[in-house]
């Protein structure tokens, strides 16, 4: 495959409701797309950095900058490219994971779709449809909170993650399983909220039965998680602090964690996250697929990557109006608790052209 050049699109997608964190609030997603164009095919990836780097250090103007300053460059070089190449020709840059990512998967995407062959085959999947879970934002009150999952519970989301920070957090929890009941799949995600000596206080939600606590503590405290789930019976479930095949590897030897949450951007791309999942399978670790407000781009190889066999607890994998009222991409719908894996070649979904048009506010073009 002879690649002639990349488009980078930068769009904003509104929101259907504010999305609150306990790093920040979000209303519109901007985001980042790569089209990687070959003489046979061409590809699509989408950067999961957000405006501003709050959940990580990157951020869509940075991607930007790195992807054409020194990422394209680089890959310029390489005679037929094909996406394994990626990775290791891009490695001498430090992090921009969710950027090298990208434009792994747009190369993935094109060769894919020049041969014929769905990612989720590809990667290893053994399932047609994913269990979704659904996260759900900070709220200003419990009873919007409430309604807020009935909601989803509703539409039939199989687990409920609840966002919490200080302040947010056993209270919400109790109020939800008091109106719902201990049967619902229930989780927290604190997004590196709390330090090490909350130990005692995130105990108090040991009592609710929680399917998981993630990412409670820093990025890089592996130790203080290793402490924290000495002291809780809440199996410690890490996010953040998981960035390559190898932190996994470190996490789970140091017992920092029981399970992982996969994010193929987090993570440089979803080569590394099949590593990652091959890792968590060899150790029983039970993994699940994170998200990051993906459009229809991201959520078609997300689903992919879900229906890999060690993917046995409901990712983040919602249905494209969880966020936006319209996506780019014929929208993933949920059903009986599910979504479908795309079948077609590549990542199995295309975006709409006037749609896309729509949403960009800048586009770039770098040929090879
Ligand atoms: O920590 O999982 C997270 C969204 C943006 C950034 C970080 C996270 C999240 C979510 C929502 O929890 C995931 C999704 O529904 O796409
Ligand atoms: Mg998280």
């Amino acid at each position: 495959m002879k690649l002639t050049g990349f488009e980078l699109r930068v769009i904003e997608m509104p929101l259907v409701a504010p999305f609150r964190t306990s790093f920040g609030v979000e209303t519109t997603r901007e985001a980042l797309l790569v089209r990687a164009v070959s003489d046979e095919a061409e590809g699509w990836g989408e950067c999961v950095a957000m405006n501003e780097p709050l959940y990580s250090s990157e951020y869509v103007a940075a991607s930007v900058d790195v992807i054409t300053r020194f990422l394209v460059p680089a890959l310029a070089g390489v005679p037929d490219l094909d996406a394994s190449a990626v990775a290791p020709t891009l490695e001498r840059f430090k992090g921009h994971r969710m950027s090298k990512a990208a434009v792994e998967l747009a190369v993935l995407d094109a060769e894919l779709r020049a041969s014929g062959v769905p990612l989720s085959r590809e990667l290893g999947a053994v399932r047609d449809r994913v269990d979704c879970g659904v996260s759900v934002g900070i709220m200003d009150s419990i009873p919007e909170l409430l309604d807020a999952v009935d909601g989803y519970l509703d539409e039939g989301y199989v687990r409920i993650k609840l966002k919490i920070e200080p302040g947010w957090d056993i209270e919400p929890v109790r109020a939800v399983r008091e109106r719902f009941g201990d049967d619902v799949l229930l989780q927290v995600d604190a997004n590196t909220a709390y330090r090490r000596g909350d130990a005692r206080h995130l105990a108090r939600l040991d009592p609710f039965d929680l399917l998981l606590i993630e990412q409670p503590l820093d990025e890089e405290d592996l130790l203080g998680h290793a402490q924290l789930a000495a002291a809780l019976t809440t199996p410690i479930c890490l996010d953040e602090s998981i960035v390559s095949a190898r932190a996994a590897a470190d996490a789970i030897a140091l017992d920092a964690c029981s399970i992982v949450n996969i994010k193929p951007g987090r993570v440089g791309g979803y080569l590394e996250a099949r590593r990652i999942h091959d890792v968590c399978v060899a150790h029983d670790i039970p993994v699940w697929c994170g998200g990051m407000l993906e459009t229809g781009i991201g959520r078609a190889a997300n689903v992919a990557l879900a229906a890999l066999p060690g993917f046995t607890l409901p990712g983040d994998t919602s249905g494209s109006n969880r966020y936006y009222s319209s996506d780019i991409t014929d929208p993933f719908v949920v059903e009986d608790g599910t979504l479908p894996v795309p079948t077609g070649p590549g990542i199995g979904v295309t975006p709409d052209r006037d749609a896309l048009d729509a949403v960009t506010v800048r586009t770039e073009w770098i040929a090879l």
